[in-house]
C-alpha cells in the first residue's frame, strides 16, 4: 500500500454520530483508493469484546482491545477508524499510548440534552427509567475532551461536513 497507516479514534456520547461519520469517512477514503476498516464499540461488543459490560474497567478493556486491534492494522498500512464511547480521558490516554504518533482523536461534540432527543435506538428512554444501568451520560460519567485533535459539532454541521473536515485534517498524514 502506498497510504500510511493512521487510527482515526471518533469518540462522544452514544447518538453523537459516530457511525454516522465513521461510514460516510470511509465511503470517501475508499472512494479515493485508500484502504479503510471501521471498528465499532456496538459491533465489536457482539464479538471479540462480548464478555465486557459497562463499568468504567469494562469499557477501559474494551477499548485497550480496540486499540491494540487497530495498531496490529496500522503495521499493515491501514486506515482505520473507531468509534467507541470512550468517556473518560483516562480511556483516550490508554487508546493514545497504546497507538502512539499515529493516533487522530476526534471528539464528536454534541449535548446530551440532542442526543438524548435524537435517541435513534431509545436506549436514553429506557435509561431514564433505570432499565439500563451505568448509561453514559445519565447515570455513568463522561468527561468531555481536555485534549484532542479535532472536535466536530454534530449538531450545528450536516454529517458531509463532519465529514470533510475529518477528511481534510487526515490527507496529509496518509500521503506522506
Ligand atoms: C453506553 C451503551 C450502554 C451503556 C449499551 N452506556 O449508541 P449505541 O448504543 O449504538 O452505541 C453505544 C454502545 C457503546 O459502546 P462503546 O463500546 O462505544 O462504549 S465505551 O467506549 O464506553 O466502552 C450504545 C450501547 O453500546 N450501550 N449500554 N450502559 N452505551
Amino acid at each position: 500500500l502506498s497510504q500510511n497507516g493512521i487510527v482515526i479514534w471518533l469518540f462522544g456520547l452514544s447518538g453523537s454520530g459516530k457511525t454516522t461519520i465513521s461510514t460516510l469517512l470511509k465511503e470517501k477514503l475508499e472512494g479515493e483508493g485508500y484502504f479503510t476498516v471501521t471498528l465499532d464499540g456496538d459491533v465489536l461488543r457482539t464479538g471479540i469484546n462480548k464478555d465486557l459490560g459497562f463499568s468504567e474497567s469494562d469499557r477501559a478493556e474494551n477499548i485497550r482491545r480496540a486499540a491494540e486491534i487497530a495498531k496490529v492494522m496500522l503495521k499493515s498500512n491501514i486506515i482505520t477508524i473507531c468509534s467507541f464511547i470512550t468517556p473518560l480521558v483516562e480511556h483516550r490516554a490508554l487508546a493514545a499510548e497504546i497507538i502512539g504518533e499515529q493516533y487522530f482523536e476526534v471528539f464528536l461534540d454534541c449535548p446530551l440534552a440532542i442526543c438524548q432527543k435524537r435517541d435513534v435506538k431509545g436506549l436514553y428512554k429506557n435509561a431514564g427509567l433505570n432499565l439500563i444501568k451505568n448509561f453514559t451520560g445519565v447515570s455513568a460519567r463522561f468527561e468531555p475532551a481536555i485534549h484532542a485533535d479535532l472536535i466536530i459539532k454534530t449538531h450545528i454541521e450536516s454529517p458531509a461536513e463532519s465529514r470533510d473536515k475529518v477528511f481534510s485534517n487526515i490527507i496529509s498524514k496518509i500521503n506522506q
